[in-house]
């Protein structure tokens, strides 16, 4: 026995070679469940009790020894490999064309929302991701006691250490970006603003941390909540389709006085009840409102001169409607097969 193990010894310390697959059979042959290593641990049993201290210890180098090799001679080739790989690259070789990649569907439907803004007037606005807190919360009329403002809620960046006079965190809506315009320019002001925004959340099939919002700001003279149900009417028709119907509840948001919430009838069953829509006929695709005279004033616009309109929607969601995805973090996992479903899509 202890002939056979130091012969197998021998034969792993002297192996070598510089493909993958010869080391593939290096590692049935020794390795594997039927290998020569695990037949010697089974023959271990029939060795003499006076003998197993000494033959334990050589069969455990072996095994040992055999691992580390196949390890070793692994990590050189891949390594080796890449060396190669990397000087035949040509790039001067044209792209293949029968393998494009497709558009994210979260891209597909942004896209969609803005051109249907775009038909009616409305530019698109970016801003930054990581904001303080005057253009995320305290410009928005958020009070400074409100939950959203909380660690639970918000993911900030600088905390009581930082040498800072500001509070710093990710953006918890694209509204800051929204502050920022009316900062800077004088009505009319007619914006979509589409963009990341970040949620401390658990993340489940309805939720994630991370998420898309389009938000949709208009402000000028006399713009009125008749103007704000006219217009998303006209958003819900164009994207979910002519015969889409809506409805508006009332609603609460720190930045917008009165708030609604929008319903579209389910463009699933059309309104005569189904899973999606909970057997309701109606499922909640965007909040809106008129903007609150505070945030106005906030940002140097006279509220007594104007007045404005504005709304949000989560892309995420209005995209599950729309093409019947059920779980969201399907957006996230860039699952070859589910992107392909949106192949050719613009
Ligand atoms: C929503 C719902 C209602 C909104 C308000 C503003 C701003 F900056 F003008 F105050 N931007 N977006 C708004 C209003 C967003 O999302 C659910």
């Amino acid at each position: 026995m202890k002939d056979k193990i130091e012969k197998i010894l021998k034969e792993v310390e002297d192996f070598s070679t510089d493909s993958l697959e010869k080391l593939e059979e290096f590692r049935i042959e020794y390795l594997s469940k039927k290998g020569k290593i695990p037949a010697l641990f089974g023959d271990f049993k029939t060795v003499a009790a006076e003998e197993r201290k000494e033959v334990g210890s050589i069969l455990n180098t072996l095994k040992n020894n055999a691992q580390h090799k196949l390890n070793e001679l692994k990590q050189i080739i891949t390594l080796t490999n890449h060396t190669t790989d990397n000087e035949d690259i040509d790039l001067t070789r044209p792209v293949d064309f029968r393998n494009p990649g497709t558009r994210h569907p979260l891209s597909i439907v942004r896209r969609q929302i803005l051109d249907i803004f775009s038909r009616i007037g409305y530019t698109v606005a970016e801003g930054p991701e990581i904001e303080n807190d005057w253009h995320n919360f305290s410009a928005l009329n958020f009070p400074e006691e409100h939950p959203a403002r909380d660690m639970q809620d918000t993911f900030f960046i600088s905390d009581d250490k930082t040498p800072s006079l500001e509070k710093i965190a990710l953006r918890t809506h694209t509204s800051s970006v929204q502050v920022r315009v009316m900062e800077s320019q004088k009505p009319p002001i007619r914006i979509v603003a589409p963009g990341r925004v970040f949620r401390n959340e658990a993340i489940s099939a309805r939720a994630h941390c991370i998420f898309h919002q389009v938000e949709g700001l208009y402000i000028d003279h006399n713009v009125s909540f008749a103007d704000l149900k006219q217009t998303l009417y006209y958003f819900a028709r164009e994207f979910f389709g002519e015969h889409t119907r809506v409805r508006f509840r009332p609603s609460y948001f720190p930045f917008t006085e009165p708030s609604a919430e929008m319903d579209i009838s389910c463009n699933i069953c059309g309104g005569s009840g189904c899973k999606i829509c909970k057997y309701s006929g109606w499922v909640e695709i965007l909040g809106c409102g008129m903007v609150d005279p505070n945030v106005l004033e906030s940002c140097n616009i006279d509220s007594k001169e104007f007045t404005g309109l504005a709304f949000g929607m989560g892309i995420e969601r209005i995209t599950m409607l729309k093409y019947q995805i059920d779980d969201l973090r399907l957006f996230f996992e860039n699952d070859i097969r589910f992107l392909k479903q949106f192949e050719g899509a613009l």
